[in-house]
């Protein structure tokens, strides 16, 4: 067991943590303390005010919040509101970095990868999303050139969106596997999970599910209420096919018996947190080969990739999904999606920048 070191996590200054607003954020960070707590380290999470993280020391920090990265364009400007939640974050950190072996920071700013080289106590930075600005993609690849192991990602389609792929260290994620109960004899129903918005495809997973006449299970966030009306109007089941937002144990107790997980990304999926809580249920997915489901699935095994955008793929991948294996399926979550297998991966990450 290596040495307790004293870790202080930035988070994202999109909003306070519990509020949803952080997105899969919030639960790399919950997991990633709880994970690393169990290992002997110490954790500090700085948030905006008004965040709580289970029983994890919060600093919180005010300010108002950061505009959000992924509804902005590419060649969007670097903002910084007046009182930036974001800057008060890294003052925080900057004034008590030398109680911490390293300082994580987990926002996808510019602020924080501009700051890296003005640290004394080293700056990791763990990317959560894919290339999404000229801005964003300058400042993370300045850190690949000067600081080429402070990189992290999810997954390695992810670290190739910015072109310095190889200065990445790929963490993979995961989910507290005691929350998904295994199920060996599912119901005839499909499952899509997910913020309801366009860059999730949900319209492929409905026309795949009505050509296949199976009957399809939508959980998630209703994000885009427009986009939701368009769907209603072209597949009128679509209705009372959704089953709202709901916590993990009630999602976890619709998803275990379905016959799979249909994923339908439009966009480069940094990682699709939802994929390892359908494997760890024992349900495989269907997904089409793009982003981090392309490195999830074991094609055959534990689910299907499909030729992106190919709804008849997706059709032909219903028709096969008895040949996976849903014991295969939990053993994947377990072997690499557990709360241990992610806080030994970045334990590894922090020792190679502590020590080098
Ligand atoms: N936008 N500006 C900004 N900063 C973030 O940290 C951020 C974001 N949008 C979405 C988001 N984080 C998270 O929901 C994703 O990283 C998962």
């Amino acid at each position: 067991m290596p040495s307790s070191r004293r870790l202080l996590l930035i988070s994202t200054p999109v909003g306070p943590l519990g509020s949803g607003l952080g997105g899969g954020v919030e639960l790399t960070l919950l997991n990633l303390s709880q994970g690393l707590r169990a290992r002997g380290h110490q954790i500090t999470v700085a948030a905006p005010s008004g965040s709580s993280l289970a029983d994890v020391t919060v600093v919180e920090v005010s300010g108002q919040l950061q505009p959000t990265a992924h509804t902005q364009g590419r060649n969007t400007p670097v903002i910084l509101p007046s009182d930036s939640v974001l800057g008060n974050l890294w003052r925080y950190a900057q004034q008590h970095q030398d109680q911490f072996d390293l300082i994580v920071n987990l926002a996808y700013d510019w602020l924080p990868f501009y700051l890296t080289e003005f640290f004394g106590t080293p700056v990791a930075h763990f990317v959560t999303m894919g290339s999404l600005s000229e801005a964003m993609d300058e400042a993370i690849r300045q850190v690949a050139r000067q600081f080429p192991k402070r990189l992290g990602a999810y997954t390695r389609t992810q670290a190739e969106t910015f072109g310095v792929a190889n200065a990445f260290e790929i963490l993979s994620s995961a989910i507290d596997l005691e929350q998904y109960n295994f199920c060996a004899s599912p119901g005839d129903a499909l499952a899509w999970l997910g913020r309801i918005s366009p860059e999730k495809g949900l319209e492929d997973a409905l026309e795949a599910a009505a050509i296949a006449q199976v009957p399809l299970k939508i959980l998630g966030k209703l994000e885009d209420a427009s986009y939701w009306q368009q769907l209603c109007d072209r597949f009128p089941q679509a209705n009372h096919c959704y089953l709202g937002f709901l916590p993990t144990p009630e999602l976890q107790a619709v998803l275990r018996q379905c016959r799979a997980l249909v994923m339908t990304p439009r966009w480069v999926e940094a990682f699709g947190n939802v994929a390892i809580e359908a494997l760890a249920c024992g349900v495989p997915v269907i997904a089409y080969a793009r982003g981090g489901p392309a490195e999830i699935v074991q094609q055959g095994k534990t689910g299907w990739l499909v030729e992106p955008d190919d709804v008849q793929g997706l059709v032909g991948a219903i028709a096969r999904i008895d040949q996976c294996d849903r014991h295969a399926c939990r053993r994947q979550a377990e072997t690499d999606y557990s709360l241990e297998a992610l806080a030994i991966r970045f334990e590894q990450w922090f020792e190679t920048i502590i020590q080098n």
